[in-house]
Parts: C-alpha cells; structure tokens; sequence
C-alpha cells in the first residue's frame, strides 16, 4: 500500500468511526425498571412507529413520527395502565440529552389510560431524518404552549422514585 492510500485509509476509517459514534447514538432504559434496556438504532427502527402533528417554536405545523414514549417504558417493564395507583404514582420520568439537559415527566402524562396525548420520541420530522443539532432523537410534547421539553439528542430515559 502507498503512503497516500494509506493515509487516505486511515481517513475513511476515522471519518467513519465519527460517523458511528454520532449516528449510532443507543439510548437508555434505566432505573425503576424491571429490565434494564440500551435500544441500538436497529431496535428503535423496528419499533411501531406513530405520527403527530406538532406546532415548533415558531408556530408551524409539522408532522413527526417517532415511537411512543410509554411503549419503551413498557418495553422496559414500567410501571403502567392499570399499574399507575398506589405509590407507582410516585414515580416519574427523567429524560437526559447529549448535552446533559433534563426534563421531567409524570407517568400518567405518558400514559394512553390517562391522556390522548401523545408524547414520543421522534425519529423523523415531515417524512425526514431528524436534523444533526436535534437527532437522532428527539421528544415531542404536542399541545405544549413552550416546547421547552422538546428534549433534542435524547441519550437516555431514566425512571425514578420520588421518596
Ligand atoms: N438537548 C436539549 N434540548 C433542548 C434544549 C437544550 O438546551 N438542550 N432547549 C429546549 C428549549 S428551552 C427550547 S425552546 C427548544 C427549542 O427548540 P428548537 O431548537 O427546535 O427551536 O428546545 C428544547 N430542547
Ligand atoms: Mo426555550
């Protein structure tokens, strides 16, 4: 191999190691959970998938798709339906982004026994990958006055108890 395609090697591996390490962002199921869970992209992309339409912070109309959040806390043996009285009501939802932002969220908020409201996690915003600056995965709270919990490269979803 030449010195130049061998440098021009190394470069395609590290841009693709950069690549992986952007895209392939897992998240995290963690914390009062009866399964612990690290979702690759694979697995997200596998999940049912449902739309809502969404005002952004400028008022406009979009559609997302992404998977409903209160279908990973099943997956990850959440507390849910039925199972939301007692002191499960005191449990609660921590969403964490890349950049170490947090929101919370009640169970009931999430759940289809409780609201028509549907909170997801979004993959895809009018038919299109999310944008780098908010994806892979985002939180859409519809009917938000703020989207200040529009939780942007979301990394990890964490169910705790407030004692
Ligand atoms: N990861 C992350 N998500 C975030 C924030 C943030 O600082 N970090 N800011 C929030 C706030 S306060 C608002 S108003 C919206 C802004 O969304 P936009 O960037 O799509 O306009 O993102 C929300 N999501
Ligand atoms: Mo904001």
């Amino acid at each position: 191999m030449s010195r130049s395609s061998l440098s021009r090697f190394t470069l395609l591996f590290l841009g693709a190691l950069i690549a992986a390490s952007s895209y392939a962002q897992p998240i995290t199921i963690s914390g009062e959970v009866t399964k612990s869970l690290t979702l690759q992209p694979a697995d997200l992309k596998a999940m049912p998938h449902t739309t809502v339409t969404a005002k952004d912070r400028d008022g406009k109309e979009h559609s997302y798709a992404g998977i409903p959040l209160v279908d990973l806390l099943k997956q990850a043996g959440a507390s849910t339906g039925g199972e939301l009285r007692g002191e499960n009501l005191a449990k609660y939802v921590i969403v964490t982004a890349a950049d170490s932002y947090k929101a919370l969220f009640s169970l009931p908020e999430l759940d289809p026994e409780f609201t028509n409201r549907m909170i997801l996690l979004a993959d895809s915003v009018d038919g299109m990958p999310l944008p780098a600056e908010a994806g892979p995965y985002r939180i859409i709270v519809p009917d938000e006055k703020k989207p200040t919990r529009w939780i942007r490269k979301v990394t990890s979803i964490d169910v705790r108890f407030a004692k």
